[in-house]
């Protein structure tokens, strides 16, 4: 999925530019020309610098999408520039948040799908599908009907998705205090990447 997602960050006429700077390389590395291949090598770099990737992050409301948004771009909760997190609903429309050191690379700070009515060809119209190259489904708890839903209507339109299981670190906290005679955090861990991984397999 790595690779459809990056193919996914060039648009068809970025990818023809590519195989044709690739073609130039090779003519200049036969003609011995080591200038011409340099400077051909540096401006397909700075080319790629220039590739704009948006990342629509998406997930349950509260399950921590914006708290993801603020680490993803090294940045604590209370930082000025930080995305705004709560534990009440918080982002309630698309924003997008450049990263530090790559300003191409956006991070779109999604509302939540928290409504019971969810629907997810809705959602996906209202937070306009097609600007994002792909997404990141975060979830905070058990991988529901709702996320399978979201994931499925993504894949459907043609973009990819990494998942990812948020506030792992409340599952241990609980299980510890519970369950202290039979807690192991490795197997809590397990047992909530078994259960995601079984669920996104059933896709
Ligand atoms: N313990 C713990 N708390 C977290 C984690 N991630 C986020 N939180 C807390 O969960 C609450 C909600 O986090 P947000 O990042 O605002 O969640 P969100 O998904 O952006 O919420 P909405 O925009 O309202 O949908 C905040 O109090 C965060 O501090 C985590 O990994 N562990
Ligand atoms: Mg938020």
């Amino acid at each position: 999925m790595a690779s459809n997602t990056f193919q996914l960050g060039l648009s068809q006429s970025q990818i023809l530019e590519l195989v044709k700077d690739t073609r130039v390389l090779r003519e200049a590395f036969e003609a011995g020309s080591l200038p011409a291949m340099a400077a051909k090598l540096q401006a397909t770099l700075h080319s790629l610098e220039n590739v704009r990737l948006d990342i629509g992050i998406t997930g349950g409301t509260g399950s921590g999408k914006s708290t993801f948004v603020n680490a993803f771009r090294g940045l604590g909760d209370e930082d000025p520039s930080s995305a705004r997190t709560g534990v009440v609903e918080m982002t309630v429309e698309p924003t997008p948040y450049p990263h530090p050191k790559y300003p191409n690379v956006i991070l779109w700070d999604l509302p939540g799908i928290g409504e019971p009515t969810f629907q997810a060809e809705k959602y996906l119209q209202r937070v306009l599908v097609d600007r994002y190259d792909f997404f990141i489904i975060i979830t905070s708890e058990s991988f529901t009907a709702k996320h399978a839903q979201l994931a499925r209507r993504v894949l459907q339109q043609s973009k990819g998705f990494y998942f990812v299981r948020s506030k792992v670190d409340v599952d241990v906290a609980a299980s510890r205090s519970r369950r202290p005679s039979t807690f192991s955090k490795e197997q809590v861990l397990s047992q909530i990447r078994d259960d995601c991984l079984r669920r996104l397999e059933a896709l």
